[in-house]
């Protein structure tokens, strides 16, 4: 799914967030000592390789909603911005947090002069937020900031399932709907 909005192309893909060489910065679902981990993050190191690593270690910690910004080394994009998601039941309130992630990497990519930026569907694996409900809030928040974006010109969305798809999909034609 794609659609346009002032200027800027979003779009809803299944994929890999690894495997994006057309984006220049991708983003990573971290932990708060910005280590490998599971998921999106081990995935987004292996991928990178150990300099990655040694990057983060002098940006931890981060708190929840922060953003940070390194190099992708051996990922086929040129940056990757690392976000600390909210823990669904026990970082409140959790859309406001999750909300925080998403205008925080996309802020700083936008003053980072780069003009494509791909992201995960932070905090609903590991960190337990129900997709249905934070596919509306990462829409929402990004949709809200479209209009202020000086660089960026494309956004996408890199779902890991059908379900995940399906999920952001319907919440992007329900806000659309709405207006
Ligand atoms: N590409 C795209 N999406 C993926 C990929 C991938 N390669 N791998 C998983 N997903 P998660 P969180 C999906 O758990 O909930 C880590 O260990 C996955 O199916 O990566 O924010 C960190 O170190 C899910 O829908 O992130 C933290 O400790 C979504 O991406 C913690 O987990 C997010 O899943 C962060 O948890």
């Amino acid at each position: 799914m794609r659609v346009e909005i002032s200027g800027v192309l979003l779009e809803i893909v299944k994929g890999d967030i690894t495997s994006q060489p057309d984006v220049e910065v991708i983003v990573n679902s971290a932990n708060r000592w910005l280590k490998p981990g599971g998921g999106v993050s081990g995935a987004i190191h292996r991928a990178a390789g150990p300099e990655l690593e040694k990057e983060c270690s002098k940006l931890a910690p981060i708190e929840v909603g922060d953003a940070v910004i390194t190099r992708g080394y051996n990922l086929p994009n040129d940056f990757v911005i690392h976000v600390l998601g909210p823990v669904y039941g026990k970082d409140k309130p959790e859309d406001v947090l999750l909300s925080r992630c998403y205008q925080n990497a996309l802020k700083l990519a936008d003053e980072r002069r780069v003009d494509s930026i791909a992201f995960p569907s932070i905090s609903t694996g590991i960190f337990g937020y129900p997709v249905r409900e934070a596919s509306k809030v990462a829409l929402k928040t990004i949709l809200e900031l479209i209009p202020t974006l000086k660089n960026v010109k494309k956004i996408r969305f890199v779902l890991f399932s059908d379900e995940d798809l399906q999920a952001y999909e319907d919440a992007l034609s329900e806000i659309l709907g709405e207006k």
